[in-house]
């Protein structure tokens, strides 16, 4: 039977205020999260052929699973896996602006890192309904909806992903997504991403 659990936040629930919320934080990992993971371990109860594999091995073979399982573990496996990026993506002495290798490719790719963030920031606000934006290794931008993952459409992981369902900020910023997108800015972890950029494959 597969066990996936749920992973400890890299920092207490607060620790992201006043940008993102305790109150968020704490939902968003201690219930919607581990709502994720038990679901895609519910998912995985009576397939025993995966219960070895990992949350990115499912997600990047979803046409192996059962037709009874696949659209749970897309689902809930991408919830699971793409919060668990989520956390790390984000840090309380996050925010500014990276440095190194992945500040001058975004320079170069985007014009300035302003810009960077612009584009970004005007894909997130514009996925319809719930979804994600991601930053790909290749420094491109893409857009999933609900827990899709990229990695199911044969990609590489992203090395930066932001979550726009509402669940991720209506409580702090209602329906002003975009307030939540600006204020989100200040919690980028960009060392992790650079970490991330500087490992692609
Ligand atoms: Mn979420």
């Amino acid at each position: 039977m597969s066990t996936f659990q749920l992973p400890d936040l890299p920092y207490a629930y607060d620790a992201l205020a006043p940008y993102i919320s305790a109150d968020i934080m704490e939902l968003h990992h201690k219930h919607h999260h581990q709502t994720y993971v038990d679901k895609l371990n519910e998912a995985l109860e009576d397939l025993p052929d995966f219960a070895d594999k990992s949350v990115e091995w499912l997600l990047a073979n979803l046409d192996t699973v059962p037709e009874s399982a696949r659209t749970q573990v897309r689902n809930q496996g991408g919830g699971h896996y793409n919060h668990s990026q989520f956390w790390q993506w984000m840090s309380p002495q996050g925010g500014g602006t990276p440095s190194g290798e992945l500040a001058e490719s975004l320079t170069e790719r985007y014009g300035s890192f302003e810009k960077f963030t612009e584009v970004f920031g005007d894909s997130a606000s514009k996925v319809f309904g719930s979804g994600w934006v991601w930053l790909m290794p290749d420094l491109s931008i893409e857009t999933s909806h609900n827990q899709d993952s990229p990695l199911s459409e044969g990609k590489p992981a992203p090395i930066l992903g932001l979550d726009v369902w509402e669940h991720a900020y209506y409580l702090d910023y209602t329906y002003k997504r975009p307030e939540y997108i600006d204020a989100w800015w200040h919690v980028v972890n960009w060392d992790e991403v650079a970490r991330r950029y500087e490992h692609k494959a």
